[in-house]
């Protein structure tokens, strides 16, 4: 049987237009195996589910893009002035990234919600640059960012100190780093119009924080609830904060929101199955709770949901942990798209 939402989209034509982009890239990162994650999760019934359940007429292409035909023949590591680590697979990540925007602003300028399976992290810089840009053409107006996350991914080029991009896609979204001058080519399709504000950015969930990264947050003001303001507030309270920070409260007007979900920001114990695994995160529930106070608000855009790496040293494809991830990974989507638990 179809339980549809009840809530009506504020940023959005209807309520049942979903595109779908499936992303197996796993350039931003070291480790192989995230690029096999969009299809575990379709396997497991993901938009099955959202199509027989919630309702959702989905556009989807039926493929997991690995966009071998973006990859660079040589792409040596690419050294930046005052940098700890060279950049790695820059003009790869670049070049992909590219491709990603624009097969997600194909969806979202056509009024669709937009979620985009992953992929590591750094695919966040395609998807965020592609709804940013439809936004602003459809609507006339800047979008939200919430990022949900163990870690901060605000890593400049100089301050990275292990080079891998998907520490850094959003230094490169709010336009605190640009196109490096050792290869402009590198981010340079990037404009203002792909961009968001760091006054519209929200993190939650964050406990691995690098030295660098704490001082990017703190000079810019950005709104950011680690695990910490989730243990004195409590979820609820943090989800009020957040919205209201962004204007989508009650009562507020709303803005468009992007939600990016990396998968490591709930605990390890619930979702083993990934790249970089940090103790002490979010519940499975504070996991849903955050993205069904995101759904009740209207405002969603877009969503990604990243960092799923079903073949992870430690964790076996097919073992018990693997699947546990890919399940909460399902669950996250179905909430933040409308599933709710009565
Ligand atoms: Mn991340």
């Amino acid at each position: 049987m179809t339980t549809p939402s009840t809530i009506d989209p504020k940023f959005l034509p209807s309520k049942d237009q979903l595109g779908v982009v499936g992303v197996g890239f796993s350039g931003g990162q070291t480790k192989p195996g995230v690029d096999a994650a969009p299809a575990a999760l379709i396997e497991a019934g993901l938009l099955d589910s959202l199509s027989n359940e919630l309702g959702y007429t989905i556009h989807h292409d039926g493929k997991v893009h690995n966009y071998t035909e973006y990859i660079p023949p040589s792409d040596p590591p690419l050294q930046t002035a005052g940098a700890r680590a060279p950049m790695l697979k820059a003009l790869t990540v670049s070049n992909v990234t590219k491709a990603i925007a624009d097969q997600v602003y194909e969806h979202a300028s056509q009024g669709r919600l937009v979620l985009t399976l992953g992929g590591d992290h750094s695919i966040a810089i395609g998807t965020i640059a592609g709804t940013a840009k439809a936004v602003r053409e459809r609507l006339g107006r800047e979008m939200a960012v919430i990022w949900i996350d163990a870690h901060a991914d605000i890593n400049t080029p100089e301050s990275s100190g292990s080079g891998n991009i998907h520490g850094m896609p959003v230094s490169y979204l709010t336009g605190l780093s640009k196109a490096p001058k050792e290869n402009p080519e590198v981010f340079g399709w990037m404009k203002d119009e792909n961009r968001i504000n760091v006054s519209k950015l929200v993190y939650i969930g964050l406990r691995d924080v690098d030295i660098p990264e704490k001082k990017i947050l703190r000079e810019n003001g950005i709104k950011a609830f680690s695990m910490h303001d989730v243990d004195k507030y409590g979820i609820g309270r943090v989800m009020e904060m957040a919205l209201e920070h962004l204007n989508c409260g009650p009562g507020q007007e709303g803005m468009p929101i992007h939600l990016s979900f990396d998968v490591d920001a709930l605990d390890p114990q619930v979702a083993p199955s990934t790249g970089t695994p940090v103790r002490g995160g979010l519940t499975l529930r504070e996991g849903d709770f955050i993205c069904e106070c995101i759904h009740e608000t209207g405002c969603l855009v877009a969503m990604d949901l990243v960092e799923v790496n079903t073949i992870v040293e430690g964790v076996e494809h097919d073992s018990f942990g693997s699947m546990e991830t890919v399940r909460a990974g399902c669950s996250l989507v179905r909430c933040a798209l409308g599933e709710s638990l009565l």
